[in-house]
């Protein structure tokens, strides 16, 4: 409680004094009361499994252990947040991998999978139509994300927030992602803000036609790397910010890495520093067509 007030202090100074944008906090889905089933686990042996309905799917998830790998075939409507809740080991991680998740059918509000759980792979699939966020990382850590779309979300396609850390997003493409609720202001395709933990990575990975920014650092306290990722065409929403990299918030000095990146066509700057005083290390990156022009705000 203490700890919730401190936050709600900590963002209501940082939206009185941010100078751009009013991103606002996360609050929907992560406060659910966790009503996930609990399936007996039979066995600590890891196993493969495919899986081609909800149903399979969530048993495979709710009872996975260290090394399991869990296929996706095909195309599985969901109808609430998929929780990844369980950990793998770091020499044994537990696998997803494959096929396409559509949330279309969620409640109102509701992220398409959470992630509070750590060691997991997450590759080669598409998640789309979350009423919220698409893929959320939050508690746990040392999750690997590589080959996964993040599109039609009615927030942000990745976000990373809350005690998020060790994170590696690699190769992945978040696009056409909006907020229509709020005109598009808060839609990113990557977030990773306002209260991530350390050592996230985003490499090789591209965010195309998000309302709001490609990336977003708003608020967040630990250094991020992002290289060898591309930004193009954000801010398509009429409340849209449009940056492609947005680095921060102002109040804040935080020292991101940005390396070798892409920002193209943005409705506003290439690279934002957006009030955070940091020395935000930025090399090899450039890009065009960004209405408000490359740089700025960069200290
Ligand atoms: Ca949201
Ligand atoms: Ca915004
Ligand atoms: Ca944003």
């Amino acid at each position: 409680m203490k700890t919730n007030f401190k936050l709600l202090l900590m963002c209501c100074i940082i939206s009185f004094t941010a100078c751009e944008t009013n991103d606002a906090p996360v609050n929907e889905a992560e406060t659910a009361i966790d009503n996930q089933e609990v399936v007996p686990e039979k066995s600590l042996t890891a196993k493969n499994s495919t899986v081609s309905n909800e149903n399979a799917l969530r048993t495979a998830v709710a009872s996975a252990v260290a090394g399991d790998i869990i296929k996706i075939s095909g195309t599985i409507n969901l109808t609430k947040t998929l929780e990844l809740a369980k950990s793998g080991t770091s020499s044994s991680k537990i696998t997803l991998t494959g096929g396409v998740l559509n949330c279309s059918g969620l409640p109102s509000g509701s992220w398409g999978v959470k992630v509070n759980g750590s060691y997991w792979n997450i590759t080669d699939m598409t998640i789309r139509n979350a009423p919220d966020c698409g893929l959320v990382f939050q508690i746990g850590g040392y999750n690997y994300v590589y080959n996964v779309t993040t599109s039609y979300n009615g927030d942000s396609g990745l976000q990373i927030y809350n005690g998020g850390h060790n994170n590696y997003i690699l190769s992945c493409k978040s696009n056409d992602n909006y907020d229509a609720a709020n005109a598009g202001e808060n839609a990113d395709g990557y977030a990773c803000k306002l209260s991530a933990g350390k050592n996230n990575v985003f490499e090789k990975c591209s965010a195309n036609h998000n309302s709001d920014d490609g990336w977003d650092l708003y608020g967040q306290p630990y250094s991020v790397t992002i290289k060898n990722c591309t930004a193009s065409n954000n801010g398509f929403g009429s409340n849209g910010d449009g940056n492609g990299f947005k680095l921060g918030s102002a109040g804040q000095k935080v020292a991101h890495t940005v390396t070798n990146n892409t920002a193209t066509n943005n409705l506003a700057w290439g690279y934002d520093g957006n009030g955070n005083t940091g020395r935000i290390t930025i090399t090899g990156s450039g890009g065009s067509g960004n209405k408000k022009g490359l740089f700025t705000r960069l200290y």
